[in-house]
């Protein structure tokens, strides 16, 4: 069987539509990759079993917004939030082990024809491998919070202000648009973007972009692109595992 390259959106926890989604993909462990788009934690009912699941299975995602949370959550930089599900990961046996995975997986993953990144690239880096190399999950730093957290932005990469936004990419305000508006592959090697992070937005696929965020956690479905066979598969949440916030 050919080598395919499974990405999958934002997982958040959701270890049994995860798995009931690689059963829908015949996931063979021998000769396909997975690439989670980051998000692997959080929110959902089994982060730690999503985690578990995805290190024995040598997947190689992105980290995102809330696997940054649990990794400086872990090392003392930052407290458990409300709507937080991360206890029983950092309360683990295993928990160092996991945490070394997560903290080893980088911001952006390139290929030959795709980039992979949790939220989204910046409107002015020519070179999103150089923009991001390096970076030490455990700091803030502005390129690892762009790549983390953009859904709207401007054309030189500024952020709405916050009050200005809700989740909703319908009405972006004036002078702010999804920041794939401003992405075009013919400046990256012809790469595409493979993406999550805008679950309120749900499957995007355009020429330049694949949006895999279809909001699991929220009740809506866990999405999978097999980039080898131009296919979606996706499948349902078993419930709405937590009520719709802006993360
Ligand atoms: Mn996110």
């Amino acid at each position: 069987m050919t080598a395919r390259r499974i990405f999958i959106g934002d997982i958040q926890g959701c270890r049994e539509e995860l798995e009931t989604l690689l059963e829908r993909c015949r996931f063979d462990p021998a000769t396909d990759v997975l690439h989670p788009v980051g998000d692997l934690v959080n929110r959902g009912p089994d982060s730690l079993g999503a985690l578990r699941l995805l290190r024995e299975l040598d997947a190689r995602p992105v980290l995102g917004n809330h696997d940054l949370h649990l990794l400086r959550t872990a090392a003392g930089r930052r407290s458990l939030a409300a709507g937080d599900t991360l206890d029983e990961v950092l309360g683990a046996d295993d928990r160092d082990e996991l945490l070394d995975w997560v903290a080893a997986q980088p911001f952006l993953r390139v290929f030959d024809d795709l980039y992979l990144v949790h939220a989204g690239l910046h409107p002015r880096w020519s070179d999103p491998a150089a923009a991001l190399a390096g970076l030490d999950p455990l700091e803030r730093h502005p390129a690892s919070d762009f790549a983390t957290r953009v859904r709207l932005c401007d054309a030189d990469g500024a952020f709405p202000p916050p009050a200005a936004v809700g989740s909703s990419p319908a009405e972006p305000p004036a002078g702010f648009a999804p920041w794939d508006a401003y992405f075009r592959p013919a400046d990256h090697g012809e790469r595409r973007v493979v993406f999550g992070h805008w679950a309120a937005r749900g499957l995007v696929r355009t020429e330049a972009v694949i949006g895999l965020d279809t909001g699991c956690v929220w009740g809506g479905s866990l999405t999978a692109w097999i980039a080898e066979e131009r296919r979606i598969v996706s499948v349902p949440a078993r419930r709405q595992w937590q009520q719709p916030d802006r993360d």
